[in-house]
């Protein structure tokens, strides 16, 4: 049998519930052979305060070079923290370079956690560079407002104002996730073409322990597309995923819960 390859470029969560930890476990549990570029290290101190680390950009250059030239055949690529505006701009070239297809960029901005400021100008390299590569861009709500320059979003119309701002960046699907706070008893979620907005509902856990979740989904997105899934069955897929993961989350330690990807499993060996 020959496995379908992908690549993530992200971020390495020492914790292992979000960044390239979420995203090659993911590829794994859809039988996805998972490769990746890291681009930024996080740690967390006792009180958990996040601290990110830049890989330095050569080094994270000669990691895509490796995948994308060295062993090809990729059938999806997913983009998650990249840390700085350099890193973006670098990213999206190096995609445009490799003509790369199935993208999923996941618009990461700041993680829970940090005490890292917002840098705007991310959100400027975001929609000038990355975004217009995407296959689908997955943002959370804040990501959302950020990317379509609205100052928050709160309603359905409000999120399907924002994914039309998004689309018109270039993207081919929107994806804008974190619904729990637009729903009432389910979480909604919401992707758009261009044409047509499919409001996607699952069921809402009263739960804190949701790191990674936004990972776990994009990269189920990513693994869709790489199985040769077409995008709304991708994302419907994902969205079982990643319910399933929250539905059996758990505590790791005072600080984070993160969801748990073996949810998903049947059998255990
Ligand atoms: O969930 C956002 C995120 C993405 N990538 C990495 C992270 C985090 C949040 O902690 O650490 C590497």
């Amino acid at each position: 049998m020959t496995l379908k390859r992908a690549l993530t470029i992200a971020g390495s969560d020492s914790s292992g519930g979000a960044g390239i930890a979420a995203d090659l476990t993911t590829f794994h549990e859809f039988g996805i052979y998972g490769m990746s570029a890291i681009t930024t290290i996080v740690s967390m101190d006792s009180a958990w305060n996040h601290h990110v680390f830049a890989v330095p950009m050569d080094v994270v250059e000669a990691q895509i070079d490796t995948i994308l030239q060295g062993v090809g055949a990729i059938s999806a690529v997913k983009t998650g923290m990249l840390g700085s505006s350099a890193m973006i701009e670098m990213v999206a070239r190096k995609l445009r370079e490799y003509k790369v297809c199935n993208l999923v960029v996941d618009p990461v901005m700041v993680c829970k956690g940090t005490d890292e400021p917002l840098h705007p100008e991310h959100t400027v390299s975001y929609r000038e560079e990355l975004v217009p590569l995407a296959t689908v861009v997955t943002p959370n709500l804040f990501e959302a407002a950020q990317l379509s320059g609205m100052k928050s979003i709160s309603t359905l119309e409000e999120v399907k104002e924002a994914a039309r701002r998004i689309k018109a960046l270039g993207p081919q699907y929107v994806w804008i996730t974190g619904g729990g706070a637009i729903g009432d008893k389910t979480a909604v979620d919401v992707l758009y073409d261009g044409k047509d907005f499919h409001i996607l509902g699952a069921e809402k856990f009263d739960t804190a322990h949701t790191h990674g979740a936004g990972c776990t989904s994009s990269a189920a997105i990513c693994a869709g597309l790489a199985l040769g899934r077409d995008v709304l069955t991708a994302v419907k897929d994902a969205k079982r995923f990643v319910t399933n993961a929250i539905r059996e989350s758990f505590p790791l330690n005072n600080f984070v819960g993160p969801v748990n990807r073996y949810a998903n499993r049947r059998e255990q060996f």
